[in-house]
């Protein structure tokens, strides 16, 4: 059972979902995606009050780094919320969603394991001197170009091909799979309180940069709403720094979806990656009141 009081095992994650899957079989069914280097199963969970419709779906997932351990549970408060919470159907109306809570499992894991390794970013696949690629420097748009490394040693290292990882090969099939019905990709990171937008990979803005800042005012707004917490929106280069590789570069110039965004999540604790178990509460309910204007403004779009 997932309590939202401590930060739970992948196996303690997966088997939440299961459980769902086992209780709510019209309104959830799972798919394992892929597997990790180390041979954990990612599995997605699909939600959808008439899966044979062909909704619109948005599509979000967390855990692309390891050490960021307050994305998994906000996207597993999602996942609570739109299948155990009854008075959340109606959100379900005109969208499914599509959640994979945990991209690395084995760098999560990893950073579970020993407090040395607790500040883990990248996936455990095996080099030729360092272990591990930043899967979000693997996605193959603009790949291996500004504010990436080609040193398989340093945090930013890209891999030695575009989805040379399972995991972002996982993420990369799936979504070209369904991309016509996949309206908005979400990835949830930490920290910094900032919900981003493309292009990560240049300076420039896309040309529908004006529609990507109003849907991120609104949905800041609404976490603001909560308790204050103050979300800083717009394009990656223009609020953080440029990396080429991103899933969200990826997703809107690669497959093709227009609304695509990173939310990096409040900070906590020593680093700013770790929060103690009592912000869990706080971040994932304001972050879930952010989740549902994303949401309305897709379901009355599409
Ligand atoms: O650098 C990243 O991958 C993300 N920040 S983090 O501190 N969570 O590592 C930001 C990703 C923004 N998007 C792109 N760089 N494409
Ligand atoms: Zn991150």
């Amino acid at each position: 059972e997932i309590t939202f009081k401590k930060y739970h095992s992948h196996d303690e994650i997966n088997a939440y979902l299961d459980k769902l899957e086992k209780n709510y079989p019209k309104l959830v069914s799972l798919e394992t995606i892929g597997k990790s280097y180390e041979g954990r199963s990612l599995k997605l969970i699909k939600i959808s009050t008439d899966s044979s419709a062909g909704k619109p779906v948005i599509f979000m997932d967390a855990g692309i780094h390891a050490r960021e351990w307050i994305a998994p549970p906000v996207a597993l408060y999602a996942i609570k919320e739109l299948v155990e919470n009854e008075a959340n159907i109606h959100l379900l109306d005109k969208v499914d969603w599509h959640i994979l809570p945990v991209v690395n499992p084995d760098g999560y894991e990893f950073s579970r394991t020993n407090t040395l390794n607790r500040f883990w970013r990248k996936t455990r696949s095996q080099g030729q001197t360092c272990k591990g690629v930043d899967a979000n420097r693997n996605f193959d748009f603009h790949w291996a170009e500004t504010g990436s490394s080609s040193r398989e040693c340093l945090e930013t290292y890209h891999g030695p091909r575009p989805f040379s990882e399972l995991e972002t090969q996982a993420v990369k099939e799936y979504i070209l799979r369904i991309k016509d019905r996949v309206k908005l990709y979400l990835t949830l990171h930490s920290y910094g309180k900032m919900i981003l937008y493309p292009w990560g990979y240049k300076y420039e803005l896309p040309e529908d940069h004006e529609e990507l800042q109003v849907l991120g005012d609104a949905v800041a707004e609404s976490i603001r709403r909560v308790a204050g917490t103050k979300y800083a929106v717009g394009s990656v280069t223009s609020i953080l720094l440029p990396g080429a590789g991103g899933s969200d570069d990826w997703a809107k110039g690669g497959a093709g979806i227009k609304f695509s965004y990173t939310v990096e999540l409040p900070g906590g604790g020593s680093k700013g990656f770790d929060p103690p178990p009592t912000k869990i509460t706080p971040v994932v309910t304001e972050t879930w009141e952010g989740l549902k204007t994303f949401n309305d403004y897709i379901a009355k779009k599409y």
